[in-house]
């Protein structure tokens, strides 16, 4: 008789090598973060929920964010005390979506991890913004998952076809647009291409834009909580306060998150070639090599957003993000900074060694 497959139970979780990784020590569990609470985690090992927490040197505000557990993360733990686990250890992440926190200096958060798809969520009442939606695509350009553009509240959109449209426009070859009632089970199915046994999803978008609602939707059952959103401009009260890994029906995961107020880049997203493709292309067209599309003759970008084919918002956005991704790059490459962090990684690295002897 064959023994019983390792990864077997890890499957409806989202794990999809063909095996287990060799453990790192004796008696360590692997399993994947689906909660983050504040100070602890909810785990999953393919069989039930656990609780963890990471080492307390490993909790510290001034630790690079790229060694704490995320949202689909998979972790080594060692035995529980007390019946909550300690999280010794993160599998190398296939894809990450990281963002710059708001009101922070410069500090980086990851919303997710290990993920293959990203649904940009924006709701087609007063939360639509075309700005916001080119600034998830550089920021999901950067992760290594794929982006696709969810409108939702299509039931009582005003201007549905030309807010479509311009979405579409923007989105280029980049991602795939939706526009749906997330309420609605068949045109929610729409997005059931993206959502394959063992997919990992992440939603992200504006308090109130609908990711619960459609994560409902999904499931077939009021799991998530949702809230109104104000009467006048549609916005939401932050209804989800945690981040969730929820298992769907059909066999992948999908994400929940809370709203986000503001995401900032981080400094290593190819603004130009995610959200800007066609103005990318424009600016190869100019007359003179080192236009600035300001005044020169010949600029094919000024002659688009002249006859109409991109708008001057879009233009303005292109700028702004390029100047917000070269100062987020300019302050990740502060030399002082970058030592810190290497300092840490090593601190890291030389304390598993001291615990479990080199590998
Ligand atoms: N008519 C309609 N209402 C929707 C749709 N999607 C969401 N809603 C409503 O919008 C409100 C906010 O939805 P939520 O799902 O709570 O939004 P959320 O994105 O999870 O918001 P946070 O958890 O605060 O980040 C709720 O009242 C939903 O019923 C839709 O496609 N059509
Ligand atoms: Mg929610
Ligand atoms: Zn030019």
């Amino acid at each position: 008789m064959t023994p019983p497959e390792p990864t077997v139970p890890l499957r409806r979780i989202g794990w999809r090598e063909p095996s287990l990784p060799p453990p790192p020590f004796p008696e360590a569990k692997l399993a994947r973060v689906i909660v983050q609470h504040r100070n602890a985690f909810e785990v999953h090992d393919g069989t039930a929920v656990l609780w963890a927490r990471t080492k307390s040197s490993a909790r510290r505000k001034d630790r690079e964010d790229a060694i704490r557990p995320s949202v689909g993360d998979w972790v080594w733990m060692s035995p529980a005390i007390n019946e909550e686990w300690q999280i010794e250890a993160l599998l190398p992440r296939r894809s990450q979506l990281r963002r710059v926190a708001a009101g922070e200096t410069g500090r980086e958060q990851i919303i997710a991890a290990n993920i293959d798809t990203v649904l940009i969520v924006c709701g087609l009442d007063g939360d639509y913004n075309p700005r916001r939606i080119e600034r998830y695509l550089a920021i999901v350009g950067e992760s290594g998952a794929t982006p696709v553009i969810v409108l939702t509240k299509a039931d009582r959109a005003e201007d549905l076809a030309a807010k479509r449209a311009e979405v579409q426009q923007l989105a280029g070859a980049h991602a795939a647009v939706y526009a749906i009632n997330a309420k609605d089970r068949d045109e929610v199915a729409l997005l059931s291409g993206w959502m394959r046994p063992g997919d990992t999803l992440v939603l992200v978008g504006s308090s109130g834009a609908g990711k619960s609602t459609l994560t409902n939707t999904l499931l077939g059952t009021e799991k998530m909580r949702t809230g109104e959103v104000r009467e006048h401009d549609s916005r939401g009260r932050h209804t989800t306060t945690w981040r969730a890994l929820i298992e769907l029906p059909g066999g992948a995961c999908i994400i929940d998150t809370p709203g986000m107020r503001e995401i900032k880049l981080t400094g290593e997203e190819a603004v130009e070639e995610t959200s800007f493709a066609d103005i990318e292309d424009l600016t190869g067209q100019c007359r003179f090599r080192d236009c600035a599309h300001g005044k020169e003759p010949g600029c094919a970008v000024r002659a688009a957003i002249e006859d109409g084919r991109i708008a001057a918002e879009r233009y303005a956005n292109y700028l702004k993000l390029k100047a917000e991704r070269d100062a987020a790059r300019a302050r990740a490459n502060d030399p002082a900074k970058r030592a810190a962090a290497r300092v840490q990684q090593k601190a890291l690295g030389a304390r598993l060694v001291d615990k479990y002897g080199k590998r």
